[in-house]
């Protein structure tokens, strides 16, 4: 069974002398499961369709950012209206402050944000405003954690790093990679200890609230609760990287999910729907010391870019809390059936969600952190990858990814699904 592959690869061929590996970010790259990736050509809704018209129910959604869909009409209306007026001032807008505002609305304890383009912006310049007003140098992540590729971060980083099983990145200053110490997540035990070795040099313990760059991980109980003990008592600030998590877990985040409150919050993908927008934000006592109010320096040419605000404010406006709430219970019964379809076949393998981030394991067991984790069956992963793909069920093309769904999965899609992952599911087993 294989899909008309022509055109894709025949663009894929000219990628390749363009961009190292063909792809702009290399997570794309397919590196994590084997063959060539296919073109994207449109989406709609739930489903995407590649060069060479194959259709695909898609579970990447962009990594995140699509939360209702390709395309939603009031996304492609609400960036029209805005096009019309132009595309960039580098001068404020009323737009940036329509989007601040429904950002705070549904996360209270945000006072202040700032708005920047990607989600590496965001963490790094959260990190570097936690560095500025401590005094200390030092910063904690968690193993197969992923923050952005800012140097601090790549060290024991998640997603692509782990994909593609790269140590660490060259290029990085053995000097500041020294100044990011890792600890296994869902550990509270060792990270006190290695938080401690450190406590006076410590300026943030930094963390995704849910794992979703070593495959999907959850916190277990008093996890992040833990964390807060822990920054509270060393002086450091808790920062959550919601870039993934943020208005997916939960309408409110995090803090709703979990009743965390951290001292920073970066976000990412959907506060833009599609567009490039991230922000980071907290309380304006910490917001206040960043430039030109304070000395903390960080700027950016296309930094609430109208366009950008425009689909941020008709996403989140859409988002309400009974979509929400629709689009949490179809992704409960995605995985229900996922897991009902592996039992059926007597495939060790764990699956969850929250909200509407979910993943899976080939595994028996759930891992509670990336280094139980890296004991799934990869090679299924892969041979299940692809037998999917040929289906029309395009998956993170990585173990050590989160899945999504948006506000256009609806019931057929995931009885649709659920019907062609299970054939999918008995090819990867011959
Ligand atoms: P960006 O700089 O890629 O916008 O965001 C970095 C980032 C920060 N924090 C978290 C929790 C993230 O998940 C990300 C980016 N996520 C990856 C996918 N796991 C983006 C996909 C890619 O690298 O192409």
């Amino acid at each position: 069974m294989s899909r008309p592959s022509a055109r894709s690869h025949e663009i894929m061929e000219r990628s390749r002398q363009l961009f190292p590996g063909g792809v702009n970010s290399p997570v794309r790259a397919f590196g994590g499961v084997g063959g060539e990736p296919f073109v994207a050509e449109r989406g709609k809704g739930a489903r995407l369709w590649d060069a060479d018209g194959n259709e695909y129910i898609d579970y990447v959604l962009s990594w995140g950012p699509l939360v209702l869909g390709h395309a939603p009409k009031v996304v492609l209306d609400a960036v029209d209206r805005a096009m019309q007026l132009g595309t960039s001032f580098g001068i404020p807008t009323g737009l940036e402050v329509q989007l601040a505002e429904r950002v705070v609305e549904r996360m209270p304890h945000l006072e202040m944000l700032r708005f920047v383009s990607s989600g590496t912006e965001a963490t790094m310049s959260a990190v570097r405003i936690a560095r500025a007003m401590t005094g200390r140098d030092f910063i904690l992540k968690f193993d197969g954690c992923y923050h952005g590729h800012a140097d601090s971060f790549l060290v024991r980083a998640g997603s692509g790093v782990a994909t593609l099983g790269l140590p660490n990145s060259p290029g990085v200053p053995k000097m500041l990679a020294a100044l990011t110490l890792t600890a296994p997540f869902n550990d509270l035990e060792q990270t006190r200890a290695i938080a401690r070795s450190q406590a006076p040099q410590l300026a943030a313990i930094i963390v995704e609230p849910v794992c979703g760059n070593c495959g999907y991980i959850p916190p277990e109980p008093g996890f992040l609760d833990g964390l807060r003990d822990l920054a509270d008592e060393t002086g450091a600030l808790l920062i959550f990287d919601e870039v993934m998590t943020g208005f997916r877990i939960a309408y409110g985040g995090a803090v709703e999910a979990f009743g965390v409150t951290p001292d920073l919050t970066t976000f990412g993908k959907v506060i833009g729907g599609g567009l490039p927008v991230a922000a980071y934000g907290g309380r304006a006592e910490i917001m206040k010391q960043v430039a030109p109010l304070g000395t903390v320096y960080q700027a950016g040419t296309l930094s609430g870019n109208p366009l950008a605000m425009a689909a941020g404010i008709a996403t989140l406006d859409a988002l309400t809390p009974s979509v929400h709430r629709a689009m949490v219970d179809q992704t409960d019964r995605l995985v229900g059936g996922l897991q009902a379809i592996a039992a059926a076949k007597g495939v060790p393998f764990t699956a969850g969600h929250t909200g509407s981030m979910w993943g899976f394991f080939f595994l028996g067991r759930n891992p509670r952190n990336f280094g139980e984790a890296k004991a799934a069956d990869v090679a299924l992963f892969r041979k299940f990858f692809h037998a999917a793909r040929e289906r029309g069920v395009y998956l993170a093309p990585s173990q050590f990814e989160a899945a999504f769904t948006s506000a256009a999965h609806g019931k057929r899609e995931i009885d649709e699904t659920l019907d062609r992952l299970e054939q999918a599911l008995s090819a990867a087993l011959t």
